[in-house]
């Protein structure tokens, strides 16, 4: 018990306990007077821990100023103050590489899903209109079909071996072209979005691919193409693609993440060209305690003076 961390949000409870067994935890969400909190343990907190979606902002970090590490239980750190733990110094740690397979898993499961009308199919059948009205309507066949991947990342990666799987065509669209692909690379997402069916979106949210997904991405994926979004809702247009996919202008989208979590545009909830979850790609027991473990790890090479297992940057 002689770090004092701050845990800005809940996490698995068995990485929880873990955490609370070796150090002393301050837990800020549920804090009633948060900058009491933060002024007790000023001098005393060393480490900060968070979740991708929570993060922890300058505000926060600046009323700590013996704060020597960040880690994040996730590997987007779209959500921590990257400028300021740099200028700071303050090194800090994500997740990576533990999640793929089961992001990928997730995302090829929304493909599969908004294709094939898996939940249309199961309210069809649950209402009892089988029977009534026959055999649903049919829907679209994923496999053979051209996948286009925003962000080759472990993730990418992931999923990339996936859908060559579904015998899948497969371009990929990233910072820079990956020496040993065996998939096509084009520079520009635009040109990648209108030539495939499917637009996986996988990259990380930065300040240069926040918003890339556009009404021009969006028109040149055209109304036979479908977007699946398993990164950041802020990588796309969201006002946007809820209007394109009301009026069919692509075929439709299965969405992990939004711009705004936990709201999701309202509009989506009447659209059965949309299958949504509640940004849970990375959420299985098996993974979740994979990246407490990595957390854990990595604070403990920290405060042991070794390397950190997975630095970001
Ligand atoms: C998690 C994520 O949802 O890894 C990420 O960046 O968004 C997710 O895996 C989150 O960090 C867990 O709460």
């Amino acid at each position: 018990m002689d770090h004092t961390l701050l845990l800005m949000g809940p996490l698995l409870p068995s990485v929880q306990e873990k955490l609370e067994s070796i150090y002393n935890i301050h837990r800020y969400w549920e804090s009633d007077n948060q900058t009491a909190l933060l002024e007790s343990i000023s001098d005393s907190c060393v480490g900060v821990v968070t979740d991708g979606g929570r993060g922890v902002e300058a505000a926060v970090l600046e009323k700590l100023p013996s704060v020597q590490i960040v880690s994040v239980f996730g590997v987007g750190v779209d959500a921590v103050d990257l400028e300021y733990c740099a200028k700071k110094k303050i090194p800090v740690t994500n997740t990576p590489d533990v999640l793929s397979d089961d992001v990928a898993d997730l995302a090829v499961a929304l493909a599969l899903a908004v294709s094939r009308q898996l939940v249309v199919g199961d309210q069809y059948a649950r209402a009892g209109r089988w029977p009534k009205e026959g055999a649903m309507p049919l829907t679209r066949r994923v496999m053979g079909k051209r996948a286009g991947i925003y962000g080759m990342g472990s993730i990418g990666d992931a999923l990339a071996k996936r859908l060559v799987g579904f015998g899948m065509d497969i371009s990929y669209c990233n910072r820079s072209e990956k020496a040993n692909s065996e998939h096509r690379f084009v520079a520009s997402l635009e040109d990648m979005a209108n030539s495939v069916d499917y637009l996986f979106v996988t990259a990380s949210a930065t300040p240069g691919t926040i918003g890339a997904i556009n009404a021009s991405v969006l028109d040149a994926l055209g109304p036979d193409g479908y977007l699946i979004n398993v990164s950041r809702g802020t990588l796309v247009d969201e006002p946007t693609l809820v209007s394109y996919l009301q009026d069919k202008k692509i075929a439709g989208a299965g969405l992990d993440v939004f711009a705004h979590e936990p709201s999701i545009p309202e509009a989506l909830y009447a659209l059965d060209n949309v299958v949504l979850q509640p940004h849970h790609a990375s959420g299985t027991w098996e993974t979740r305690e994979a990246m407490g473990n990595l957390v854990l790890d990595n604070l403990n090479a920290h405060f042991s003076n070794t390397a950190l297992l997975t630095p970001v940057g």
